[in-house]
C-alpha cells in the first residue's frame, strides 16, 4: 500500500518539486485541499482531493476543508496499536505518513494597509494548525513540514535512510511545528488586543443600562468594553438593593479579585469588593513590612497596625477603633494563623483576605460560616489606572501608586524629628493617602489612633481624627493628604498633644502653619507630594 501524504499549503513555493519526488521516488499517494490539488494537477501529478477522499465537500467558502475524521484519524492513528488499526479499518481510513501544511498568511494580511477586522479574521487558519498539531503530536509515526524551507531536508532524510525518517528527525519537525503554531496564535492574539484597545479608545460611551429595563436587568457594557471585559458575574445588587450590578473580569485570564479563592462565606457583594480593594491597597503599602492588619469600613481604614505577629497586628488594628471595626473588612499581609483566626471569629466581620490560609486555620474560621474568607496570593498587585464615569464621559487616570520617598521630605521646623518619629510619620503618611479626602490620620506606635475622612474642610477632618484618638494623642503624629490652608489644624493638633506632622505643603499660607508649629514646639515635615483620594 502506498504511503499517504496530505498536502495543504497556502504558500505553494517548492510544492511541485517536493510532490514529484514523493510520488516518483517514494510512491507516496497525495491528498490535497482544493487549491493545492489544483496546482498539483496542473503539474500533471496524481492527487486525490480531500473532498473525494472523505466524501465531504469543502464548505462555508473554504472554512471547512480538511476538518474530517478521515483526515485527522489518519494523522493521529498509531499503526502499532491494534485498537487504532481496527478503528482505521472500520472507518475506511488510511494512516498518514507525511503532513505538509503551511498556513493562511495572517501576518502578511494584517500588515497591509486598510485591512478590516473581517478580512483579518478570514485569514485565521483553523484546519491547517489542526493538522500541523495533530501530526506533531503523533510524530512517533508522522512527519510534519510546516515551512517550504524544510522540504529539502526532508527529502535528504528519506534519501539517507532508505526512504524512511528517523524519530529524532520527526521530533525536531514536531518542535518546529509547535513553535510555528504558537507564533501564529500569538500574532492573532496581539492583533486582537490592538483592535480591542483601539476600539475602546475610540468609544468612551461605556455603561448603558440594558434596554430591557433599568432595575429588572443587569447593567450591560457597550460593545467596546464587552470586548475588554470577560465573564460577567451578576451581583445581587450594587451599592443599594435597587441598583442592579455586574462584576466583570478585565482581560481573558482571571487575575486580582477574579483569581482570588473564596474559602467560605456568603457571596461577595458589590460593597464587599470595593472595601476589599481598599483594604488590599493599604496592605500593598506594607507588603514588605512587618506583619500588618488593616480594617476597612465604607472604603476608609478604621484600623491599621503593624506588629511583630499578625495576631498582634490584628488585635491592635481592631482595638484602634473597635466600634467601627464591627462588620469590617479585614486584610492581612501574612497568612492567617490560628491565633488570628480565633480573634477573627470572636466578632462580626464581613470579609477577611490574606495571602494564604492553611486547612487547620480554615477549620477555625468555619465557626463563622457567614464570614467571607478569601485567599489572594498577589495582594500587592493593584490596578494601573482608575476609571470613573461622568455624564457623557469617562475619566481615566493613572493609579496613585507613587511610593513614599521620605528621603526627599523636608523638615521645615526648628525641631527635627527623632528617627522613631520619622518612622511613625512614614507609617501615618502611607495610611493617610488611602483615606478619602480631606484625610487626616493620627498614629502612634504603628497603630492608627484616629482617622478623619471625607470632610469638606481639613480642620473638620482633623477634629474628627483627634476626637477619635482621645487621650491617645499624647506623643502621636498626624498626617494630612493635602496642605493646610490655614494654621487652625496645626493649632488644634498641638493642643491635643500631637508632636509631629507630615503634610505635602504648597499652600500660600504654609508660612503660617510652620510658624504655628515652631511656636508650639512641633515637628513639621513637608513631602511636596499630595495624595487626594475622591
Ligand atoms: O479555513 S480553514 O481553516 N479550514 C480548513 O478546514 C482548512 N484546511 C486546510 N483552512 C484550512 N486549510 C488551509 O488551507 C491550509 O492551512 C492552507 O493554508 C490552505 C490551503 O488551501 P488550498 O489547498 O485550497 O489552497
Amino acid at each position: 500500500m502506498n504511503r499517504l501524504a496530505i498536502l495543504s499549503v497556502s504558500d505553494k513555493t517548492g510544492l511541485i518539486d517536493l510532490a514529484r519526488v514523493l510520488v516518483e521516488s517514494y510512491q507516496f499517494q497525495l491528498i490535497s485541499s482544493g487549491g493545492t490539488a489544483k496546482a498539483l494537477k496542473e503539474a500533471n501529478l496524481p492527487v486525490t482531493k480531500v473532498s473525494d477522499y472523505t466524501g465531504a465537500p469543502e464548505i462555508l467558502g473554504g472554512r471547512v476543508k480538511t476538518l474530517h475524521p478521515k483526515i485527522h484519524g489518519g494523522i493521529l492513528s498509531r499503526p502499532d496499536l491494534e485498537s487504532d488499526r481496527a478503528d482505521l479499518t472500520a472507518n475506511d481510513i488510511q494512516p498518514v505518513t507525511l503532513v505538509v501544511v503551511n498556513l493562511y498568511p495572517f501576518e502578511q494580511t494584517i500588515a497591509k494597509a486598510g485591512v478590516s477586522l473581517e478580512q483579518a479574521i478570514e485569514q485565521i487558519d483553523v484546519g491547517g494548525p489542526t493538522m500541523i498539531r495533530a501530526a506533531a503530536k503523533n510524530h512517533q509515526y508522522v512527519s510534519v513540514l510546516s515551512n517550504p524551507a524544510q522540504y529539502n531536508a526532508y527529502l535528504e532524510e528519506l534519501k539517507a535512510h532508505n526512504g524512511e525518517t528517523r524519530i529524532e528527525f520527526r521530533r525536531s519537525l514536531a518542535l518546529a511545528a509547535f513553535s510555528h503554531t504558537q507564533a501564529y496564535d500569538r500574532a492573532i492574539a496581539d492583533y486582537l488586543t490592538k483592535e480591542i484597545l483601539n476600539e475602546a479608545q475610540a468609544k468612551i460611551d461605556l455603561m448603558e443600562v440594558s434596554s430591557t429595563g433599568a432595575t429588572s436587568s443587569q447593567p450591560s457594557l457597550s460593545s467596546s468594553y464587552t470586548l475588554l471585559c470577560h465573564s460577567p458575574k451578576p451581583l445581587r445588587y450594587g451599592e443599594n438593593p435597587h441598583q442592579p450590578a455586574t462584576w466583570y473580569q478585565l482581560g481573558a485570564a482571571p487575575k486580582g479579585w477574579s483569581a482570588a479563592q473564596q474559602l467560605q462565606g456568603k457571596e461577595l457583594s458589590y460593597n464587599n469588593l470595593l472595601d476589599l480593594e481598599a483594604a488590599r491597597s493599604i496592605v500593598a503599602e506594607f507588603w514588605n513590612d512587618a506583619p500588618c492588619a488593616v480594617i476597612v469600613k465604607h472604603n476608609n481604614p478604621c484600623g491599621v497596625a503593624i506588629a511583630p505577629t499578625i495576631a498582634e497586628a490584628y488585635q491592635k488594628a481592631f482595638a484602634a477603633d473597635s466600634t467601627s471595626a464591627f462588620g469590617g473588612i479585614v486584610a492581612l499581609n501574612r497568612p492567617i494563623d490560628e491565633e488570628t483566626a480565633k480573634a477573627l471569629t470572636s466578632t462580626f466581620l464581613e470579609c477577611v483576605v490574606a495571602p494564604a490560609c492553611v486547612a487547620s486555620v480554615a477549620t477555625i474560621l468555619a465557626a463563622k460560616p457567614n464570614l467571607r474568607v478569601l485567599v489572594l496570593p498577589e495582594m500587592q498587585q493593584g490596578t494601573s489606572e482608575t476609571v470613573k464615569l461622568i455624564a457623557g464621559g469617562m475619566l481615566v487616570q493613572k493609579s496613585d501608586d507613587l511610593p513614599a520617598t521620605p528621603e526627599t521630605w523636608q523638615v521645615v521646623t526648628q525641631k527635627q524629628p527623632s528617627p522613631e518619629q520619622m518612622q511613625e510619620l512614614i507609617f501615618a503618611w502611607k495610611i493617610c493617602r488611602h483615606v478619602k479626602s480631606n484625610a487626616i490620620a493620627i498614629t502612634g506606635d504603628r497603630v492608627t489612633l484616629g482617622i478623619g475622612a471625607g470632610q469638606m474642610n481639613r480642620v473638620g477632618s482633623a477634629k474628627i481624627a483627634l476626637e477619635q484618638a482621645g487621650d491617645r494623642t499624647k506623643g502621636a503624629v498626624l498626617a494630612s493628604d493635602g496642605f493646610f490652608p490655614f494654621d487652625d489644624s496645626v493649632r488644634t493638633a498641638a493642643a491635643a498633644g500631637i508632636t509631629a506632622i507630615v503634610q505635602p505643603g504648597g499652600s500660600m499660607r504654609d508660612g503660617d502653619s510652620i510658624k504655628a508649629a515652631d511656636e508650639l514646639g512641633l515637628v513639621m515635615v513637608l513631602t511636596h507630594v499630595r495624595h487626594f483620594l475622591h
